[in-house]
């Protein structure tokens, strides 16, 4: 039998304002830091589309012996607004949105404009990630997981 059988295929891109910790979740993902270039690290910001993979082994049913190997690429975009365009880039044909929100800082320029983009283009599926939930008292963060919730899923409904 082909091994390759039973494995899916899915592209994932990040979306969030500047450094709400997209990267950081995608390094904390998948072990692999998407930010390359040397301007990155000495800026500490995302410029361009970074990559990174992981792969999750599931059965599709509680009675499913078949195990599925979902093979789940990462687009890791910019959240500056100097650089919505390297984000438009990335997220030109993916199955999933993976939109993070920090908790100190909550709904953003970015995240809003983010999500809009998401939205045209007709992206329907999202994970909606709170984080940096460490640095904030719990009635911190619920405002930002309140806000991420009601706009995402609005979002997602209306398109
Ligand atoms: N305390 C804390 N710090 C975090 C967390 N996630 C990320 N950070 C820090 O927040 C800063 C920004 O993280 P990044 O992952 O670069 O943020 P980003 O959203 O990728 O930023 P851009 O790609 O430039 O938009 C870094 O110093 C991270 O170490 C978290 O959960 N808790
Ligand atoms: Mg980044």
């Amino acid at each position: 039998m082909n091994q390759f059988a039973n494995k899916k295929y899915f592209v994932i891109a990040t979306a969030g304002h500047v450094d709400h910790g997209k990267s950081a979740v995608v390094k904390a993902l998948t072990g692999t830091d998407p930010d390359r270039l040397p301007e990155e690290k000495a800026r500490e910001i995302t410029i361009d589309l970074g990559f990174a993979h992981f792969d999750l082994t599931a059965s599709s049913s509680d009675l499913d012996t078949d195990q599925t190997v979902f093979s789940i690429s990462i687009i890791d975009v910019p959240g500056h607004e100097d650089f919505v365009r390297n984000m438009i880039a990335g997220i030109g044909s993916i199955d999933m949105a993976l939109l993070v929100v920090a908790a100190d800082d909550g709904w953003m320029p970015q995240t809003e404009e983010h999500l809009q983009i998401l939205s045209y283009l007709g992206i329907k599926q999202m994970v909606v990630a709170i984080n940096k939930s460490d640095i904030v008292r719990p009635e911190r963060a619920r405002p930002a997981l309140a806000w991420a919730w009601i706009n995402s899923k609005e979002r997602c409904d209306r398109s």
